[in-house]
């Protein structure tokens, strides 16, 4: 087995693109977008097919208890920790071919790079796919990860209902990745990130690779407001208790309180349903969510605050009942910088334009920091559009992304104890 690296190794950029294109094609619809609702049969086919990629490439495919997903390569000393990279393949309902999926094929494209040029690896090179991480269906997101790293208890993980009534430990068992691998098996030596920025920075100022150096903190809540249905003809109205209007205030107020706050502030109401939803009947109730995030902790903290005091305001002028339900709450994260200067370093070494940068995303990586040094690789997105089938990233930057995640991972797990 050789022990050193070319710095002129890349991987095979065909065999990544491939991947990403045959993948996405599970849970492919209609209108373009990519479909794998977490622990849904779209999730299993997907989880099916990476399963089989990674026993393709030899290696050890592990489950834990949350449905993480291991593929193992083995390292020449086995006592070490393990380098982890990785991310995730559900998606939200209107997902591109490469929100993490990327992380994960990007993954797998090294080790079979490392396999094809015979490589060994002092320390086990780990490609995880995480459950959950994008909480569209079953809050809060980043589930599989938190979970992992102990931030979350796998049976309250177990019992948390899906928007669509299902419950996640059913949904585990009946798509068959309820696994036997105790959580947190994996303490490992370093986590690195493969992701898309999904937002507009890197593609608008021409520069190929971001090395994310924090993320910023989100709040997720479940928003009910209780009104009462009545007449849209007959009701007066001074006498409306109008769960529809009180709904599409709570999203004005969200909006004008991003652009009050400015900075780094922002905000969305992405969900609504009105009972009975009827053109001529006011609104008895309205469920909504409210996605915060900033990243200054202090500043996020007053956000939720200042929302709070708007919903007292409006039960209040409107007659309504509002009840709220935390569904997310994760402070901002800092990375691991040494990791981070690693990334800009190996970006520099192979030619590519690089910057730092904040995550405006949520990622499995921001788990991973509360065990181990952890840090982001970004590729462009076009136009900085993502969680849209309109999702696109160059292939070159794909490629580049993945030859800066394949040297990295090289030196890590290389690193003696
Ligand atoms: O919400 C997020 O930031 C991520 O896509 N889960
Ligand atoms: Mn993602
Ligand atoms: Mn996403």
């Amino acid at each position: 087995m050789i022990t050193e690296m070319a710095l002129d190794l890349k991987v095979n950029g065909d065999r990544l693109l491939s991947w990403l294109v045959d993948l996405a094609k599970i849970g492919a619809r209609d209108d373009g977008a990519c479909c794998r609702l977490a622990l849904t049969d779209e999730d299993r086919a997907g989880r099916d097919w990476v399963a089989q990629r990674m026993r393709e490439l030899g290696l050890q495919v592990q489950i834990d208890a949350i449905g993480n997903m291991f593929g193992v390569r083995a390292g020449r000393d086995r006592t070490l920790a393990p380098v982890m990279t990785g991310s995730h393949i559900d998606t939200v309902r209107s997902g591109g071919a490469y929100d993490g999926n990327l992380g994960v094929l990007g993954g797998l494209e090294v080790v079979a790079t490392l396999n094809e040029t015979n490589l060994s690896t002092a320390r086990d090179v780990v490609v995880a796919v995480f459950t959950n991480e994008e909480g569209a269906r079953f809050a809060p997101d980043m589930m599989g990860s938190l979970v992992y790293v102990g931030g979350m208890t796998l049976d309250e993980a177990l019992l948390t209902n899906a928007i669509d009534g299902a419950v996640l430990g059913e949904e585990l068992q009946r798509i068959g990745y309820a696994g036997d691998m105790p959580l947190g098996w994996y303490q490992p030596h370093a986590f690195v990130e493969l992701h898309i920025e999904q937002g507009p920075v890197l593609d608008m100022e021409g520069i190929r690779i971001g090395a994310v150096h924090n993320l910023q903190g989100i709040s997720w809540q479940e928003v009910v407001v209780t009104g009462q249905s009545n007449h849209a003809g007959t009701t007066p109205m001074r006498l409306r208790r109008d769960a529809g209007y009180a709904a599409c205030a709570i999203a004005t107020f969200v909006r004008d309180l991003a652009k009050d706050m400015g900075g780094d502030q922002v905000a969305t109401v992405g969900k609504i349903d009105l009972k009975p939803n009827l053109i001529n009947v006011i609104a008895s109730k309205a469920l909504l969510t409210v996605d915060l995030r900033n990243t200054d902790e202090a500043l996020l903290k007053q956000a939720e605050r200042l929302f709070s005091a708007f919903l007292a305001q409006l039960r209040e002028e409107e007659g309504v009942d509002i009840q709220t339900r935390p569904l997310a709450r994760f402070e901002p994260v800092q990375f691991d910088l040494t990791l981070a200067k690693r990334i800009e370093d190996n970006a520099k070494a192979l030619g590519l334009s690089y910057r730092p940068m904040t995550s405006g995303a949520g990622h499995d990586a921001q788990m991973l920091a509360r065990i181990c040094p952890s840090a982001m690789i970004f590729v462009p997105s076009v136009d900085g559009i993502s969680h849209n089938p309109a999702e696109h990233t160059k292939a070159d930057d794909l490629v580049a992304g993945t030859n800066v995640l394949l040297h990295t991972l090289w030196q890590l797990s290389n690193q003696e104890a």
